[in-house]
């Protein structure tokens, strides 16, 4: 049973118990109205508490209904219903109080929460706004401006914050069911009636903060919808009378119910659940992870062991020798301090990491306590060789062996060692104690545990992996290297790549393709050319412009100047007026015809070219499924979110269409476009990405 009703005396006891998040399904608000209705004509109980089972309070709206035919009782009707009941209700909330979750809790007439408790409202991050009351309850209970915060922020406040807001009454410094009792039993004696978020009067308006909030949002949430909306229903509700206020909310918040961002933002949130769930690792037990070793400390080295000690884990990190052991400890402290002052941890952490949970050596033997090394040393068959041949000398029977490669063959990793089993690829994306995104790769003989090792890691450092299969790139990288060549073909026939950079930051993506090269540097581009050079294929297209840019010393960011210049009135780039003549110039000279292209075309080859691979890579096995794709992407390149991955983004476009651009472009040339099997068949027959998604929850 979902909501039970019972009673404690005089107290009536509301339980509700919906795993795994008690989110407000159909059968929780169905159950929780007639326990209400319950309570309101039961003469003897003289005040209600309406409590949680399970790790956490109600943690929103059951998003897994959004976007399909909404079913009453709807969640509106039911906070009023609350907070109409002419006898005190107690929210006893702990865990995670969100959303619908949150308004409930409003509803109720006292709220009480454990010390844990957090609370928020974070369905802009689902593309939707508060839609129960929780624009109008929220800022009349704790303020214009941290109402505001809250509901276009997105993020949690604590339960300290929540009372210094009056958002709680009280906490309960021990446990909170005998807390919530006792507060019954003080609101009985006081003859306390109930009390009502809507009957409080609106707060003052402020013009100059909202005003500046709006400007703040459009800037940051650049394409999206909701955050703006969301401040819309906030202070166009407060200026009606309470009814209206709450009507005009639930106008403007089934507004967004029905936009692709809310279907798109949904899909990112399941699919990213998702990725974890996989048949070959159904019932696998992952080894358990106390220490890590990490091999080389560059920039990845630093930010993977970084990482590792922010996940509560003893790091091991081995340089070639002392004085490089010196500076990567070095960066690694600094990192850690940085943590320190966004308040990931406290100076004090810092401190007991660094001296408590952390070697930096140059002495491999180190490493024989580790349960996993992941190497991230240069990315050369021969340096990799050695490592692993080091590693098999001394890492413990069990350990799992990563390597962070980005492209290098696994399988061949794997066989440098006497113990392929154990072998996986890591890739991390760099920053690394930052990003989000791992690609999971096992090596043809990978036993199962080890894989779901990778996993385990993946968890414990908070990130989200996906399983890669081993080939050059993998997932990523490889639908990158195709989109990639479409934009450098663009600025072969005559766009400038400002131009390019400009139309896709306009489309969603946070950087345009020669912002991303200029900062990771035009010699790994250069250096990945090079490498492929001999599986070129003659009628390959060469971005000439890149390698002349290279030997011109245009590296990009750390050089001041690559596609755009740095300099300290411009730390972020700005476009240099002379790159358009030298590209007319080579362009001559190479014997190209210069055309114009729109923005339009410019997306549209972009995405056509990163779809086709994608659906490539979903074909061969390299993503176990469309949502791998996406979540990759989203995570790892700078997808707009709000557009669900290029999967989503394709399906809600129209494969048919797509597939039509791809054959259109392949007039001028039928070597780079060629239809991708899968994606003609799923044209073909009216088939969909998101059809082939398995374990994907709506
Ligand atoms: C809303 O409330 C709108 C209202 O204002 C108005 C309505 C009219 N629904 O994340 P986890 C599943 S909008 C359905 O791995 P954690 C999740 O898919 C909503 N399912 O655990 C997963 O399933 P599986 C506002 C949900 O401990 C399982 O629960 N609320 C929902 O790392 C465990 O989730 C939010 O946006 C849901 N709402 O984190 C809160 N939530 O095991 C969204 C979770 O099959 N949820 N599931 O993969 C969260 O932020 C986190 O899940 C939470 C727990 C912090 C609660």
């Amino acid at each position: 049973m979902t909501v039970t009703y019972a009673r404690d005396g005089d107290v009536a006891i509301i339980g509700i118990d919906n795993p795994p998040v008690n989110a407000a399904s159909v059968g929780l608000r169905s159950g929780l109205g007639q326990a209400i209705d319950r309570f309101a004509d039961d003469a003897s109980a003289r005040v209600a508490i309406l409590e949680c089972a399970g790790r956490t309070w109600i943690a929103g709206a059951d998003i897994s209904e959004f976007g399909k035919p909404a079913q009453p009782p709807y969640l509106p009707d039911l906070v009023s219903a609350i907070e109409t009941v002419p006898k005190p209700i107690i929210a006893a909330l702990h865990g995670t109080a969100l959303g619908g979750g949150l308004e409930i809790a409003l509803g109720a007439h006292y709220r009480i929460a454990s010390g844990d408790a957090q609370f928020g409202l974070p369905e802009v991050t689902l593309g939707v706004m508060p839609g129960a009351g929780g624009t109008q309850r929220l800022p009349r209970l704790v303020g214009l401006e941290p109402a505001l915060e809250m509901i276009t922020g997105g993020g949690r406040i604590d339960a300290a914050r929540a009372l210094e807001l009056g958002l709680v009454d009280r906490i309960a410094t021990d446990d909170l069911n005998a807390a919530s009792r006792q507060y019954a039993r003080f609101l009985i004696d006081s003859g306390a009636g109930p009390r009502s978020c809507m009957q409080l009067p609106p707060p003052p308006m402020n013009d100059e903060v909202v005003e500046g909030l709006r400007a703040r949002m459009a800037q940051k949430h650049r394409g999206q919808i909701a955050h703006l909306r969301a401040i819309d229903a906030v202070i166009d509700g407060l200026k009606l009378p309470s009814d209206q206020g709450l009507a005009q909310e639930r106008e403007k918040f089934l507004e967004l119910m029905n936009s692709p961002q809310r279907s798109a933002l949904i899909h990112a949130f399941f699919a990213e659940r998702a990725v974890a769930r996989l048949p070959e690792l159904a019932g696998v037990a992952a080894r358990d992870l106390a220490a890590m070793g990490v091999v080389g400390g560059g920039t990845m080295g630093t930010g993977i062991a970084a990482a590792g000690l922010l996940a509560g884990l003893a790091v091991i990190l081995v340089e070639r020798d002392e004085t490089a052991a010196g500076k990567a400890a070095n960066a690694v402290a600094h990192i850690l301090q940085g943590a320190a002052k966004r308040g990931k941890i406290t100076t004090t952490d810092c401190e007991t990491l660094m001296s408590g949970m952390f070697r930096c050596t140059s002495d491999y033997n180190a490493l024989s306590t580790a349960d996993l090394v992941v190497e991230a040393v240069f990315e050369k068959p021969e340096v990799k060789q050695q490592v692993f041949a080091a590693l098999d000398q001394v890492a413990k029977p069990g350990a799992v062996l990563a390597t962070n490669t980005s492209y290098l063959d696994v399988n061949r990793i794997a066989q440098m060692t006497g113990r392929p089993s154990d072998v996986i690829g890591l890739h991390f994306f760099s920053p690394a104690h930052i990003m989000r995104l791992i690609e999971v790769i096992g090596a043809d003989k990978t036993r199962p545990e080890a894989l779901a090792t990778g996993f385990g890691l993946a968890r414990r450092m908070g990130k989200i992996a996906v399983r890669a299969g081993n080939c050059d790139g993998f997932i990523g990288n490889r639908i990158l290297t195709h989109y990639r060549a479409a934009a450098d073909a663009m600025v072969l026939d005559g766009a400038s790549p400002y131009q390019i950079d400009r139309a896709l930051t306009k489309f969603g993506f946070a950087m345009g393709p020669y912002a991303v090269s200029d900062l990771a540097g035009l010699d790994i581009g250069f250096l990945t050319r090079q490498r492929k050079a001999p599986d070129r294929h003659p009628r390959d297209r060469v971005p000439v412009f890149a390698d002349r840019l290279y030997e011109m010393g245009r590296l990009g960011r750390k050089a001041g100047r690559g596609y755009y210049i740095y300099d300290d009135a411009d730390p972020n780039g700005r476009e240099d007026p002379e790159l358009d003549g030298f590209l007319s110039q080579l362009r001559r000279q190479s014997g190209l015809q210069q055309r114009v292209f729109g923005e339009e075309e410019i997306v549209s080859r972009y995405m056509a070219a990163m779809v086709n691979e994608a659906a490539r890579v979903v074909a061969d096995g390299t993503a176990s499924r469309p949502l791998d794709v996406d979540v990759v992407m989203l995570n790892g390149y700078g997808f707009p979110r709000w557009r669900g991955g290029p999967m989503h983004w394709a399906d809600e476009s129209g494969l048919a269409q797509i597939v039509a651009s791809i054959r259109n472009y392949a007039r001028q040339d039928d070597h780079f476009w060629q239809v991708a099997p899968l994606l003609e068949t799923l044209a073909d027959s009216g088939g969909s990405f998101a059809g082939l998604n398995k374990g994907d929850k709506p």
